[in-house]
């Protein structure tokens, strides 16, 4: 793996994990949807139905997050993007997590194909702007002054995710695909390493324990991302 330069690499919850930030499906079932269920909370019939519970959900998992730090495997990660900057390679940095602890550990380019938490987007005029605050439908739109519009600028079920064909094209130009802290349950990220050995790259999967889709991987290697990701980083550019 050492000599890879042109690095892919895909995040999920796993890696927020020790930054306190629950994850969905962990085997103890005390993920976020064993507490809330994604179709009455993360689905746009859900926010046309109920909006009022979709935003106090997210409410509460925005303060969650104003709170949390990133940990030393996003510190790692960002220090790969600038080492392999340094060797003319590339990082392309992936994730699923609408958090930004990637971006707020350094990292200068993050690829958020689920959207991201500390932003609302007007329904009525598409404007995408930064939001820290509770969210709530009597809130007035800075761009077209309009109520009601406001929500997380988060991607739901049945909505199609953010950045696809960038994905697509960084991909075919990799020569590794990692994926960290994901367990391979959701698409269309699920289906980025099958698309990755279609282009001949070397795939490992940094968990802890083992995903849904872990067959299709070259390597593993298992263990929390705080220990998993500093020693790969170190070994891929270190020394
Ligand atoms: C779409 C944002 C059309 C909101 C999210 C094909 C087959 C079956 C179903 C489908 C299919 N194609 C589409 C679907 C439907 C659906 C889907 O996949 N359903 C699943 C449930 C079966 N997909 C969609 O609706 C997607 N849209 O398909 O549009 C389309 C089709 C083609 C091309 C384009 C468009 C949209 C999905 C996005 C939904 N939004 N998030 C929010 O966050 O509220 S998904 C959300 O859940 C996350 O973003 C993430 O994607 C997913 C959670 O997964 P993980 O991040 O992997 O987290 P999880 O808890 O599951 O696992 C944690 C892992 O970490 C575990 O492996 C654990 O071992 C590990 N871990 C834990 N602690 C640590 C650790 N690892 C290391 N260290 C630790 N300390």
């Amino acid at each position: 793996m050492s000599a890879s330069r042109k690095v892919f690499v895909l995040t999920g919850a796993g890696i927020s994990a020790e930054s306190g930030l629950g994850t969905f499906r962990d085997k103890g079932g005390q993920g976020i949807w064993a507490r809330f269920d994604p179709m009455k909370l993360a689905t746009p019939e859900a926010f046309a139905r109920d909006p009022e519970s979709v935003l106090a959900f997210y409410d509460l998992r925005r303060r969650n997050l104003l709170s949390a730090r990133p940990n030393v495997a996003h510190f790692a990660l960002a220090r790969l993007e600038s080492a392999l900057a340094e060797r003319g390679g590339s990082l392309t940095l992936v994730t699923q997590n609408i958090d930004d602890l990637h971006e707020r550990a350094g990292s200068a380019s993050v690829v958020h194909m689920h959207g991201e938490l500390l932003k609302a987007r007007c329904g009525r005029c598409e404007a995408v702007r930064p939001w820290l605050d509770d969210l709530s439908p009597s809130d007035l739109c800075s761009d077209c002054g309009r109520a009601g519009g406001l929500r997380p600028h988060v991607v739901w079920f049945g909505e199609m995710p953010l950045a696809m064909d960038l994905i697509d094209r960084a991909l075919r130009k990799a020569e590794l695909f990692v994926a960290i802290g994901t367990s391979g349950a959701v698409y269309p990220a699920a289906g980025f390493v099958a698309e990755a050995r279609a282009y001949g790259l070397r795939t490992c999967e940094i968990n802890l324990e083992a995903a849904d889709n872990a067959d299709l991987f070259d390597e593993q290697r298992l263990g929390p991302a705080s220990a998993t990701v500093p020693a790969w980083v170190e070994e891929l550019v270190g020394g």
